[in-house]
């Protein structure tokens, strides 16, 4: 960093004090984790300078012939990873991964079945205040109230009655695997195309911990930056049938020119996860979350569903009569980062909620392992019971630093 000190000194600052909060603190937010050095050197590249509008071997621009590289091997890497036939990887985020599958298959005003958002879904699977809710007619699904599992029975008769193009399975928040084939069943009764969002599972479904939506969905999309433990990104996969469609909607359709520093770092990432070691770490991610999910349920906290299959788990926090935003501040400032997160039926606002959000990808990168999930269980449990408590706060801090510098991240970064 001894250039960017001399040319700005207030971004590097902010740049070591992130790396030291990120080394510092327990990151428990399902949806985030730490590439590798690898990894980063690839963002931080001079292929961020090109321009590549097109695809391999047909650019718009000269000069193409070294990012071509970098695309062919993410895509190659990408589909030999799931298994998939054909892999685009520009989308510059997960929503526009999923704009791109919206827009490939779907005109303005268009009937769409996806999970409602408190019961699992995500912005872009039909909120009012995003692209899909205002552009299409959205009919959200849910899980059951007895089982919080998704209620296939509402699924397939809410289809029948507005028998919608487009039926979306997957979303930000569903702590229990889903099966794609009673999707694809009742997507195919009804004559609608399925798209699978695995932005969450997608490392899990890599190493075969997670039913895969491949064999299934017309289109799968992902990020490439949660239990994939990639740069932050998207992706979409589809059949090799929707492929020319896919790609002109991508490029020019939703975006311009794609990041290429950004797919070359995609491109290392799929390499490092079809090695043996990385499915391993999607194995320990699993065993850590169940291990984080049984601590807390000893000490009587409601799980939504009653458990995990995945890397990430619900809390509910109504029995402790405690918000899911003043669980999160408690826990921010005793170093543990987790987010607020509404739950299925939820009864207060977004900013509020009842819930918080655990996921086990990031510790486990740290290479943290079952008993250190116990220690955070009782850890999380101490500030939640003093809640808003200082001196309790103060004293977790100095376990949580106590625990995070055994498992040293960025260690030269930090020197
Ligand atoms: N913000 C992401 C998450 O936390 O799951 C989804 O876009």
């Amino acid at each position: 960093m001894v250039r960017l000190e001399q040319v700005d000194p207030e971004i590097a600052k902010a740049l070591r004090a992130e790396t030291e909060r990120q080394a510092r603190n327990l990151e428990l937010i399902a949806s985030e984790n730490f590439v590798s050095e690898a990894v980063l050197e690839a963002m931080g590249s001079v292929m961020t300078n090109k321009y590549a509008e097109g695809y391999p071997g047909r650019r718009y621009y000269g000069g193409c012939e070294v990012v071509d590289i970098a695309e062919e091997l993410a895509i190659a890497r990408a589909k030999e990873l799931f298994g998939c036939e054909h892999a685009n990887v520009q989308p510059h985020s997960g929503s526009q991964a999923n704009m791109a599958v919206y827009f490939t298959l779907l005109k303005p005003g268009d009937t769409v079945l996806g999970p409602n958002l408190s019961h699992g879904g995500h912005l872009t699977m039909g909120s009012p205040v995003n692209f899909s809710g205002k552009f299409y007619t959205i009919v959200p699904y849910g899980v059951r109230k007895d089982t919080e599992l998704i209620d296939f029975d509402q699924v397939r008769d809410l289809a029948r009655q507005h028998r919608p193009k487009l039926i979306i399975a997957g979303g930000s928040a569903f702590p229990r695997a889903i099966e794609f084939k009673p999707f694809r069943e009742i997507a195919d009764e009804v004559g609608a195309a399925l798209m699978a969002d695995i932005a969450h599972p997608a490392g899990l479904v890599a190493a075969n911990l997670h039913p895969s939506p491949i064999p299934y969905a017309d289109f799968t999309t992902t990020t490439t930056h949660k239990t994939l433990r990639g740069p932050r990104g998207g992706m979409v996969m589809c059949r090799g049938a929707h492929a020319q469609a896919l790609d002109k909607v991508v490029m020019p359709g939703v975006q311009g020119g794609p990041l290429m520093h950004i797919i070359a770092a995609k491109a290392v990432a799929f390499k490092e996860a079809l090695t043996p070691q990385w499915r391993e770490y999607q194995h320990q991610i699993v065993k850590n979350a169940r291990a984080l999910a049984e601590a807390l349920i000893a000490r009587e906290y409601r799980l939504v569903s009653g458990g995990t299959d995945t890397h990430l788990m619900l809390v509910d926090l109504t029995n402790r009569g405690i918000t899911g935003k003043d669980a999160q501040e408690t826990l921010d400032r005793a170093w543990i980062t987790v987010n607020k997160n509404t739950i299925p039926f939820e009864t207060r606002s977004p900013m509020v909620t009842s819930g918080i959000r655990i996921g086990t990808p990031a510790v486990t990168t740290r290479g943290m392992k079952e008993p250190e999930m116990v220690r955070i269980a009782a850890l999380i449990d101490r500030v939640l019971t003093n809640l808003g408590n200082a001196s309790v706060e103060a004293a977790v801090r100095g376990e949580v630093q106590e625990l995070t510098s055994k498992f040293p991240l960025y260690p030269e970064r930090l020197k």
